[in-house]
């Protein structure tokens, strides 16, 4: 695309916001500042690099079997970086503890430590970006149905011992980065078919969290995601969206908001403002679920433009942290990052640009159809051209340019796996 013509484009949608009272050049320097935090299990299917790894399981499926996965630790980086060269901005990247450079050793889930992720913390200091992580109770011989609310002791024990120790791994990459590391903790808890105890699990889970959350960690950040069945546990899950909004609220903790964790006609959107009056921030796991939790990539659909519009409109930009988790085997892995990334940067960029105060001041002054108006009105405005804009601006390729970028590191590298 000719340079001079996305700038002239540029100029013109500039004008055109500004008669609104829209500033594009500072919403572009809060898009600057505005990360994502990109999971590494698109990469791989979700099958991360322990040697003893088995199957994925936990309620979670990945579908397609597109060639070119990332097979070991130095093929996922190299990904990623490539993926995160083709998306403007600068982002976080999101691990899960069966992710760590385990160096051909077999290290159970109750053993592991920092030492695992020491390269990572090196390899992100270099690349210029920091860190987040999650516990992994999913895809592996103790997980069952059952982890942190198993009524077996022992199990149970077994994964407070490895979640406490991810909370000591991610305490340690965010005194190294300096900047806290958001650990999620998501465990798929739960029954296939009817069940008596749901209070006896609910109330193993509500212990074992009590006794996962007594240490103090300084440089890391809890987070809690709930959700509302997985594969084979249909009937029941025990961390519920309510029971970690009891949680989170009574405790002071972040919850996370899964796009694809809510009966298919709720919306993730409304629970921005109906929670942050009660927990300190939220976490985003911003998806795609068609018709169950499927996991396809991001696109600009009607609930992530929502979701991100709350966000803006709460005037919550700063509470949030803004972690994608979709994970698509079916097509060009690269690809479902660069597309995913960039689609929810563009409903962040329509949120920043909505002329809230106006249409604000409208509602106060009961004039509906004049809200109405500048609603939709937006969704026409030239937004495309602040973001061609902002991409130039980063130096990453201009709309479906980067088709281009990708077909060479293709050939050049994930050919030859
Ligand atoms: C599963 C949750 C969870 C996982 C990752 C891999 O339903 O969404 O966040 O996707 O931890
Ligand atoms: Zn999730």
């Amino acid at each position: 695309m000719e340079k001079k013509l996305l700038t002239q484009a540029y100029e013109i949608a500039r004008q055109r916001y500004a008669e609104i009272g829209v500033d594009t050049e500072s919403v572009l320097q809060q898009m600057q500042n505005f990360h994502l935090s990109l999971h590494c299990w698109q990469a791989d299917d979700v099958k991360g690099f322990e040697v003893q790894a088995g199957d994925l399981s936990g309620g979670i499926q990945c579908t397609g079997s597109f060639p070119g996965a990332a097979r070991n630790i130095d093929e996922i980086r190299l990904d990623i970086l490539k993926a995160m060269s083709l998306i403007p901005g600068n982002h976080r990247l999101n691990l899960h503890e069966i992710y760590g450079d385990f160096k051909g050793k077999v290290v159970d889930r109750d053993e592991v430590t920092v030492e695992y992720f020491q390269s990572w913390i090196d390899w992100a200091k270099e690349n210029n970006t920091k860190l987040d992580f999650n516990s992994t109770s999913f895809s592996h011989p103790k997980s069952g149905n059952l982890s942190l609310a198993n009524p077996d002791k022992g199990i149970r024990d077994f994964w407070i011992e490895h979640t406490k120790r991810c909370r000591d791994i991610s305490n340690a990459i965010g005194e190294a980065q300096d900047d806290p590391c958001i650990m999620n903790l998501w465990v798929h808890d739960g029954c296939k078919d009817q069940s008596v105890n749901h209070m006896m699990y609910r109330h193993l889970l509500k212990e074992s969290l009590d006794e996962i959350f007594r240490k103090k960690q300084p440089m890391m950040k809890d987070c809690l995601e709930g959700k509302v069945f997985g594969i084979g546990l249909e009937s029941f899950t025990v961390g519920s969206h309510d029971f970690y909004t009891a949680y989170c609220s009574k405790n002071n903790i972040i919850q996370t908001i899964d796009t694809g964790h809510y009966h298919p006609t709720e919306s993730p959107a409304d629970k921005v403002s109906a929670l942050l009056d009660f927990v300190p921030e939220l976490m985003l796991h911003v998806s795609r679920p068609i018709r169950w939790d499927s996991d396809h990539v991001t696109i600009m659909d009607d609930p992530t433009q929502e979701l991100f519009s709350e966000i803006v409109r709460a005037n919550a930009l700063q509470r949030v942290h803004y972690g994608l988790d979709f994970f698509d085997g079916s097509i060009n892995r690269i690809g479902a990052y660069v597309i995913g990334s960039r689609s929810a940067q563009k409903c962040m960029l329509r949120a920043l640009l909505e002329p809230t105060k106006t249409i604000s001041q409208y509602e106060m002054a009961g004039e509906g159809y004049k809200v109405l108006t500048l609603l939709e009105e937006a969704k026409a405005m030239p937004w495309q051209a602040v973001y061609d804009e902002f991409c130039l601006r980063n130096n990453v390729p201009v709309g479906q340019d980067f088709i281009k970028d990708i077909d060479q590191y293709v050939a050049d590298v994930i050919s030859k796996r």
